[in-house]
């Protein structure tokens, strides 16, 4: 086994740090309280090719291996998670899956904006009554012509606010939900399309997570991606890659709570002497380094998997599963070395500690990753 990474591999992390320390720690906190999405910065990373990591070079991609995407992901996260989960969803589960399963009309008109970072993507699956069970969703798509006629009530859309090219979750077949499921590529702007209300969420707030209503939206059936009834694989295909970049974030999250948990045990001075004296302190500080290393390894394993089209699903949640909850573990620690101060807003270890909770929730919550890797293990004990 060879942990270690290529010279390119540290290069894309050099830069992925740098622009993260010059461009983002300056305005976390502010666009954290803000609840801003910044677009300077945004363009920023556009320009850096952070929003077609992984996508092909004929479509503007930069065609990098995911452990190098985890890296980029991880330094961005490190610094602002609400953008680590931009560029992390936006890369998955739009540029991914339309990489994947996109025709080439469908490749050529979509990716070159979306790689560019000129246009922000959004994956839409859950609904009010179809969370973690996404075979309940009640949206529809109803052929008319050379249209699908859209209406769909997504909730807690990442990106919403500012997608412009978004893949709904949709039925084709509205009294047969898992065949008729298909994904159905809208665009902003589309009449019946509709941003509906930001949610007020406890972390991420950089990100303008919204509703997406779609009323009577007339799509093109040329915007049908891969074949209608394929919808629930290409939803799970992209969230198996999709979990490895949130398992990143998380790893980011982790060593951003550490990175100022250690300045403060080192200035803070209790007992006349800094905290990082106190072996108490050191206790927690060496547990919080030695969790994040271990989610760091769990996350880049399964990274190598995909690079090797390896069997994805099992990895991936379980590098989502711990490192989710290593990042809200460590950052609750990280609280407590901070003491009264960690409580307190003008301290961003309690923006890390708000953020760190969304990644055991969302792209599926940490019970369903083990539900997805208790089925494998199962499996595999069959064999
Ligand atoms: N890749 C490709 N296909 C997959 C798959 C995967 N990772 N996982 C399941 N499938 C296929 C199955 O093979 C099955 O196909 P057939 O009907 O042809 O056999 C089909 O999808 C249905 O699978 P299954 O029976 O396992 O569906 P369940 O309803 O039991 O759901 C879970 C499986 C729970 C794993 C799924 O609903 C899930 O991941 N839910 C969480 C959704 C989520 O992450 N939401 C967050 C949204 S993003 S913020």
């Amino acid at each position: 086994m060879d942990f270690t990474l290529s010279v390119k591999q540290k290069q894309i992390r050099r830069m992925a740090r740098q622009f993260a320390k010059a461009e983002l720690a300056p305005i976390a906190k502010e666009i954290d309280e803000e609840g801003r999405f910044p677009w300077g910065a945004v363009e920023k990373m556009g320009s850096l090719n952070f929003f077609g990591m992984q996508a092909p070079r004929q479509y503007g991609g930069a065609e990098t291996d995911s452990i190098s995407y985890c890296l980029v992901i991880e330094e961005i996260s490190r610094v602002c998670a609400g953008m680590g989960l931009a560029i992390a969803v936006h890369n998955s589960v739009v540029v991914y899956p339309l990489s994947q399963f996109g025709n080439d009309e469908q490749k050529a008109k979509f990716l070159p904006p979306l790689t560019a970072g000129e246009k922000v993507g959004a994956f839409c699956l859950t609904e009010p009554n179809a969370g973690s069970d996404a075979l309940s969703i009640e949206s529809t798509a109803i052929l008319d012509g050379n249209s699908y006629v859209v209406n769909a009530n997504k909730i807690f859309v990442t990106n919403g606010g500012v997608a412009d090219t978004l893949i709904i979750f949709t039925s084709v077949k509205p009294g047969d939900v898992k065949r008729g499921f298909s994904a159905i590529l809208v665009e902003r702007g589309t009449p019946g399309f509709e941003v509906g209300l930001l949610e007020n969420n406890c972390g991420m707030r950089a990100n303008p997570v919204s509703s997406i209503v779609l009323t009577d939206c007339r799509v093109p059936k040329a915007n049908l991606l891969g074949q209608e009834g394929d919808g629930f694989k290409i939803a799970m295909g992209a969230l198996d890659t999709g979990r490895i970049g949130i398992a990143a974030q998380a790893v980011g999250i982790g060593q951003g709570a550490l990175d100022v948990s250690l300045k403060y045990a080192k200035e803070r001075i209790q007992f006349r002497v800094p905290l990082a004296r106190h072996q108490a302190i050191q206790m927690m500080l060496a547990d919080m380094g030695t969790m994040v290393e271990a989610a760091r390894l769990l996350t880049l394993q399964a990274a190598h998997i995909k690079d090797q089209r390896g069997e994805l699903s099992c990895p991936s949640a379980m590098a989502k599963l711990f490192a989710g909850r290593t990042a809200s573990k460590v950052a609750s620690m990280g609280v407590q070395i901070h003491g009264g101060y960690g409580y307190s807003k003008d301290y961003p270890i309690e923006r890390y500690f708000r953020d760190a909770r969304a990644t055991e929730i969302y792209e599926g919550t940490n019970e369903i990753q083990q539900i997805v890797i208790a089925r494998e293990l199962l499996k595999r004990e069959e064999d």
